[in-house]
Order: structure tokens, then sequence, then C-alpha cells
């Protein structure tokens, strides 16, 4: 400990404090002024102190710009934990919402604002967007308006039908933004990305190609890209989109009769000539707790996991900041042994532990389903769920919490002795092979 000391009898001493204090005051506030680009920038140049050490690690930073896709109901609750983890070394992320806004330092851009009144006005896809307006006050938005149902569809949120008209207006607002960029990442503020495994791909691969890289879905038959878990567009791909002037606007009247923004975008990307090629599991959907573990993608690398509360992003930053090697690529083996596996515990109440494999019939207990798993080699964890016992053989996974229903509690169990061999005898992973490389 030591403290500062000014000498009262010395009178040009503390004169000599009073011209360094206004200085540094005058490098603060200039720094203060600076874009966030440009902090960010010297920030890893500087490469000195601890957060700096993080991204210091890494390589690449500048070719690849994120853009966060959210909405005012929910930017407040997820957007900052979200900028601190898993962006926290991220220099270009621009968010995009339904609604201008300031969070902190960070400013949110309204991806809806070039949208004609036409398209608005007596459209009650909308009726959110005018409400969020008139109330402006962000927390008053966030209490009055987080649960305000679709009028036409109650069974949905009214910003998640919303939520569509955003995705092909980033493409273009993000280019518009930071032009000519190699990569363009698209995701949602529920998103986590592993910055060193994002940066080992995009090394492997070759911007100036048409690409469209995500985790293949299908809706009405036809393939698309699954938001959530992040959408990877080449400098070539958003180019070839951009070429043909307008996307965004032409498609606003004819969004409120199709069902989602992600799929739109996959529409008009094979209308361009560009085709969805599957990233998944790299580009993956799952949490870190649902994902199901198993020989197929023990040695695949990981990019992003969907569906991350605050709490989950906290988890893997630290996770992240706790790694030996930080810009190698994080694979899913690296995600069960050094962030779940001790997080399982032999049995847990009111809990789904996605045991499916094999149902065992004529069990009417919970110890009894135990019992089962433990006399089945096979057999990982299992689940009682009051009318059945199911047993996890194939993969093993935590799952999630799961409330009684009719009176009766779902109840999982593990065999922790039998995860901990089966991951032992793996080989060990020998590097990471990413979708598409070079
Ligand atoms: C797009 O706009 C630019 C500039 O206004 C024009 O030169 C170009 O021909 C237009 N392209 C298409 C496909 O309409
Ligand atoms: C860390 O990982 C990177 C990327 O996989 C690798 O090139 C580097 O050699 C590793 N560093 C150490 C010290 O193991
Ligand atoms: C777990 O598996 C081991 C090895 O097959 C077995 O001996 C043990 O009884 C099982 N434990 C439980 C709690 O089922
Ligand atoms: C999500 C999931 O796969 N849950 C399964 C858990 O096990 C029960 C047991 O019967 C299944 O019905 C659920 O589908």
């Amino acid at each position: 400990m030591f403290r500062l000391q000014i000498r009262p009898s010395s009178r040009s001493s503390s004169l000599r404090f009073l011209v360094v204090a206004l200085v540094l005051l005058a490098i603060v506030h200039l720094y203060l002024s600076l874009p966030v680009e440009a902090k960010y920038r010297s920030k890893w140049s500087w490469n000195s102190g601890n957060d700096d050490d993080v991204c210091g690690a890494f390589s690449g930073l500048e070719r690849v710009v994120i853009t966060v896709k959210t909405g005012a109901t929910e930017a407040p609750e997820k957007l900052p934990t979200q900028l601190r983890t898993s962006l926290r070394c991220a220099p270009y992320v621009y968010v995009f919402s339904d609604m201008e806004q300031k969070i902190g330092e960070t400013q949110i851009y309204d991806a809806l604002d070039t949208i004609p009144a036409e398209v608005k006005d007596g459209n009650s896809d909308f009726d959110i967007y005018r409400k969020q307006q008139e109330l402006q006050d962000p927390a008053k938005i966030v209490s009055i308006l987080r649960d305000f149902k679709d009028p036409r569809r109650p069974e949905d949120l009214a910003a998640w039908t919303l939520d569509k008209y955003k995705n092909l207006h980033i493409v273009e607002k993000a280019w518009a933004l930071q032009p000519d960029m190699d990569w363009y990442f698209h995701i949602d503020a529920d998103t986590y990305v592993i910055w060193s495994s994002l940066l080992a791909w995009i090394q492997r691969l070759d911007p100036s190609k048409e690409s469209f890289l995500g985790s293949l879905s299908f809706i009405v038959g036809k393939p698309f890209a699954h938001g959530g878990s992040g959408m990877l567009l080449s400098n070539a791909a958003t180019r070839n989109f951009l070429s043909h002037n307008g996307t965004a606007a032409q498609w606003d009247s004819k969004m409120h009769e199709n069902c989602c923004g992600d799929w739109v975008l996959a529409q008009v990307l094979h209308e361009y000539g560009i085709e969805v090629m599957n990233s998944w599991p790299t580009i993956n959907g799952e949490t870190p707790d649902t994902i199901p573990f198993a020989s197929d993608h023990w040695c695949q690398p990981l990019v992003t996991m969907h569906h991350i509360t605050p709490a989950d992003a906290e988890r893997l930053g630290n996770f992240e900041q706790r790694r030996q090697n930080k810009s190698a690529p994080v694979l899913y083996s690296e995600i069960f042994k050094d962030l779940i596996f001790d997080t399982i515990p032999d049995s847990l109440e009111d809990w789904d532990n996605k045991s499916e494999d094999e149902a065992v019939s004529g069990i009417g207990s919970a110890e009894d389903c135990t019992e089962a798993c433990a006399h089945n080699p096979d057999c990982f964890q299992s689940l009682y769920t009051g009318d059945g016992c199911t047993l996890g053989t194939k993969n093993f996974r935590f799952g999630e919490k799961h409330k009684p229903e009719d009176g009766k509690r779902w109840q999982s169990s593990w065999n922790r002795t039998r995860i901990a061999a089966w991951a032992s005898k793996q080989k060990p992973c020998a590097g990471a092979t990413f979708p598409f490389q070079d």
C-alpha cells in the first residue's frame, strides 16, 4: 500500500502536481472522446495490462465485423454482458435494434428506420415499434413491453414478429458503416461467439469467394442458415448482395407474409446464386448445457452457442479467460472437460437431462431408473419423468431445469464414473479441422 502525499509546505511541488493532473485529465478526456474503433485499435497495439493480454493473443480481429441483432425489450438485459464477455476483443461491433438508443457507451442503431410509412402504417407487426417510440424510456419499454404479444398470433412475442424486418437491412447497414471488410458475422444478442475459434476459422477461409456459412435448417422444404446460431458472410457474398440495389427496401412490404428474417435472407442469397454452406456443428444452436457430447463432435471446433443467458455468458467468458492458450480454437471436448463435467452432479430433481435413447418399461421410481442405467453398460445418464424411464446411451449432456407437470417431477441422474471413463478413452484431438477450410 502506498499513499499519494502532497507536502503542504512546498508550494511549487503542489503546483507541479496540479499541472500534471490537468495534463492527465486532458489525455483521459481526449481518449474518451475517441470513436470506439480507435480505442480498440490502440488497445491491441499497446498490448499491456490484464484485459489487453486476452485480446493481444488474437490476430485477424481487424478483418471481421460483428452485427448483433436485438430489440429494445431485451437489449438492456443481454447486450452489456455480451459485449463484456464474448465480444470483448471485437473491434467492429454494430448493434441493430428496433429503436435507436445508447446503452452505456454503445450506440444502438434502428435497423427499421428506412422502412417506409406505407409498410408500417396499419401493419400490426409494427404496433410494438410505435409503442416503443411513444414510451422512449428504455426501462419502461422493458417492463411494459417485454411480454407484449403479437396481436395476430398471441403465442408469439410481438418483438419476435418485428424482428424479421431487420435482417436484410442489417446486411446493407453493416457494409455502409464498415465497408469492404473480409467477413460480416451476423449474430443475435443471445449468441456467444468464441473469438479464438472464429479467428482460426476465417484465417483458413478465402473472403474473395462468395461464402454464406451457417447452421443448415429448413422451412417449407427450403434451406436457410439459422440466424441465432450465427451467419457468416464473406466480403464477396456481401458485395454480391449489395450489387443488387435496394434489396432490403424491395422486401419490406413482403416481410409481413414471411415467417423469418434469416429464412428470407437465405432465399434472397439463393436468388443471387449463393447457397448456405452447412457449418454445423462448428456453428451451433445449443447452449453449453444442452450440447449432446459424443464421439462424432468430440474433436470438432466450436465457434458459436445460442440461447445464452447473461449468466451463461459470464461463465463462458471466465472459461475463455482461464485457458492456457487463449488463441487456440476451442474444441467440443475442451468445453466438456473444462466447463461442463464439474457441474454435473450424480442426480438432480426437476431437471431434464434429455436422456432419450432408450425407454425402459416397468420402472416406477427414479431410483429404479438410475438402477436400470447402472445395469446397462452403455448408459451415461437417465431420466425419470414420473411416467417412465429413459436412458441416454448415445451421448451425455447436462440439460436444463424442468418444472413439475401435473404433480410429476422430473429427475435426472448421471453416471459420472462412466462418463469420465469414456472421455479418458478418447484419442487426443489432433488440431482443429474447420468446415470448408482451404
Ligand atoms: C445500382 O446503382 C448504381 C449507382 O446508382 C448503378 O450504377 C448500378 O447500375 C445499379 N445496379 C443495378 C443492378 O441496378
Ligand atoms: C496456441 O495455439 C495456437 C493456435 O492453435 C498455436 O499456433 C500456438 O502454437 C499455441 N501456443 C502454444 C504456446 O502452445
Ligand atoms: C456407474 O458405472 C459403473 C461402471 O459401469 C458401475 O460400476 C456403477 O455401479 C455405476 N454407478 C451408478 C451410480 O450407477
Ligand atoms: C428434450 C428431450 O429430448 N427430452 C426428453 C427427455 O426424456 C423424456 C423421457 O421420456 C422424453 O420424453 C423427452 O423428449
